[in-house]
């Protein structure tokens, strides 16, 4: 982390969302830190490279989208020892058609494959554009030579460009926290909205996605809308090369691992356990979202019910819900689909004492969270798609007694690297039922050894990793500028091409010279 931090002044986060709350105090104001997945992630990032906390020099500044409330609030209100937020604030309607609209209406159904979902509308792409032009402002008033400008997720797409015209020798990264999908999908948008989204990531000097597979969508897209060269990882632009690569995101293995084991969480874990009679505890959290799989989930868990009466009475599955998005149509459909199939279930199997699922809708305190992770026998995760999902990995790190089961979505980019869940297909209720089965009967010994391999990756792999990696491909990059001439591949290989002997010339068509 040093290596990554000394290069640069200062370190400038711009997310759509700011990580935090006002919290009125009997002084005046001061900020609070909120959760999220990508809170977390950024944030565990933050801790690590507090070292220097205090010296207001090597403060992390965030750019976030702020809310009217704000406005009223003078400077000092937005600085913390290690934090100073700076709000964008922008036109309500701008921010509806930005937000609401093409982020949320359009990006995000979009890109996690519910093309159906998806609405296009040239009014939202004006506002987004506007939005974005926005933070660039915020930015363009901040930055300084030698600061490193880290810009996160799809809703600020147009932004490193934007920065990069703005400032040409910017340094800018940018991380993207949802599935990059095929270029399929990527073609569903009007021509000029897709070259725009893509030429607008390019102004960035480091491209992250969570997954290799994201990675290659994204140099395809690339490759397909502005017909880019690409030498390995690096896309080739008249004046500067892009590198793109796989970083997933992962959490602070320790502070799961080690909260886990504290006496509050223990006290909370064991009422739960007492509340459910010792029954098998089958787990769940996600925000309400369509992506998250969660009716399907339910249908799974119903045929399991069907199929093995057996278990009646002796497991119970915990799904919380965490409030989200909810002013939506398609979210509040999707919260009275999950209602009813959870009312339907619990009327067909439940019986005066035991009820077959416990439905909240609502968040949970850390507390609350880290005592159903380490109470429950199963967490099951079944997101239909997810650019990575955390909560799967905080469950097998809170899991310090080496039992639990978890069963994994094929669908989550977690699943390339936990590979020793049981990794099932979300649409397939069998599958699913099967799963649950195999899990609540499968022997201690084996779910020690499936835990010990996923926690040693998380072990290895956790967020201070993530971060660290992001950092080092940068400073890759700062300090061995690519020369086209010399750096890259093309030159060896036009020398190599230019002294030959004998030149043998393959030309392929559609797959002509293979295998
Ligand atoms: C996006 C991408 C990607 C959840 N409920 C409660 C709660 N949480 C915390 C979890 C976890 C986080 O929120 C959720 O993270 P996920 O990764 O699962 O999902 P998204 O919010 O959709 O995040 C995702 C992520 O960005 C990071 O790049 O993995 O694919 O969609 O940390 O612990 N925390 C508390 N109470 C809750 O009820 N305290």
């Amino acid at each position: 982390m040093n290596t990554s931090k000394s290069s640069f002044k200062r370190l400038l986060i711009v997310s759509y969302r700011l990580p935090f709350s006002i919290q009125q105090t009997e002084e005046g104001a001061e900020l609070l830190q909120n959760s999220g997945g990508l809170v977390s992630a950024v944030l565990s990032m933050a801790e690590q490279m507090g070292q220097n906390q205090g010296k207001s020099a090597t403060k992390i500044h965030w750019v976030g989208h702020g809310d009217s409330s704000l406005q009223q609030l003078n400077s000092s209100a937005l600085e913390n020892d290690t934090f100073v937020a700076h709000p964008v604030f922008m036109d309500a309607a701008v921010h509806k058609g930005f937000y609401e609209g093409f982020s949320n209406d359009l990006i995000w159904p979009l890109f996690h494959y519910f093309p159906s979902y998806a609405s296009f509308k040239e009014h939202d792409f004006d506002c987004y554009k506007q939005a974005n032009t926005r933070f660039l402002e915020e930015l363009t008033a901040l930055i300084e030579p030698g600061d490193l400008v880290w810009i996160h997720d799809f809703q600020l797409m147009l932004l490193p460009d934007m920065l990069r015209q703005a400032i040409p020798d910017a340094t800018i990264g940018y991380f993207f926290h949802i599935p990059f999908p095929t270029y399929e999908i990527i073609k569903l948008l009007p021509r000029t909205w897709r070259q725009s989204l893509i030429n607008g990531i390019l102004g960035a000097d480091v491209v992250g996605f969570h997954t290799t597979d994201y990675v290659q969508h994204f140099m395809q897209s690339v490759s397909e809308v502005l017909y880019l060269p690409i030498i390995n990882q690096r896309i080739i632009l008249p004046d500067r090369a892009v590198i793109v690569n796989a970083f997933p995101i992962s959490i602070d293995f320790n502070k799961f691992n080690s909260s886990g084991q504290e006496a509050d969480v223990f006290a909370i874990q064991q009422h739960y356990k007492n509340l459910l009679r010792h029954n098998k505890i089958i787990f769940s959290v996600d925000r309400l979202d369509y992506t998250k799989g969660i009716t399907s989930r339910l249908l799974g868990y119903e045929r399991f019910l069907i199929q093995n009466p057996d278990w009646h009475d002796k497991v119970t599955f915990v799904m919380t819900v965490v409030p989200s998005r909810d002013k939506i149509a398609q979210y509040q459909e999707l919260k009275r689909e999950i209602e009813e199939t959870v009312g339907r279930i619990n009327g067909l199997f439940g019986t005066i004492g035991w009820r077959p699922i416990v439905y909240s809708y609502r968040s949970l305190t850390f507390t609350e969270l880290m005592a159903l992770y380490t109470a429950c026998n199963i967490a099951l995760i079944t997101p239909v798609r997810d650019g990575m999902n955390l909560v799967c990995k905080e469950f097998v790190a809170s899991r310090h007694d080496l039992k639990g089961v978890l069963i994994l979505s094929e669908l989550a980019g977690a699943a390339q690297e936990l590979q020793d869940a049981i990794i099932i297909n979300p649409t397939d209720t069998q599958e699913v039922a099967d799963a649950i089965k195999q899990a609540l009967v499968m022997p201690l010994a084996e779910q020690e050894r499936r835990l010990q391999h996923m926690r040693k990756h998380l072990q290895n792999h956790n967020v201070f990793r993530w971060s660290h990696d992001f950092l080092s491909a940068f400073n890759d990059m700062i300090t061995n500028q690519p020369s086209l001439e010399t750096d890259l591949p093309i030159q060896p290989f036009i020398s190599a091409f230019s002294d030959a002997h004998k030149r043998l010339l393959l030309v392929d068509f559609d797959g002509t010279l293979a295998p």
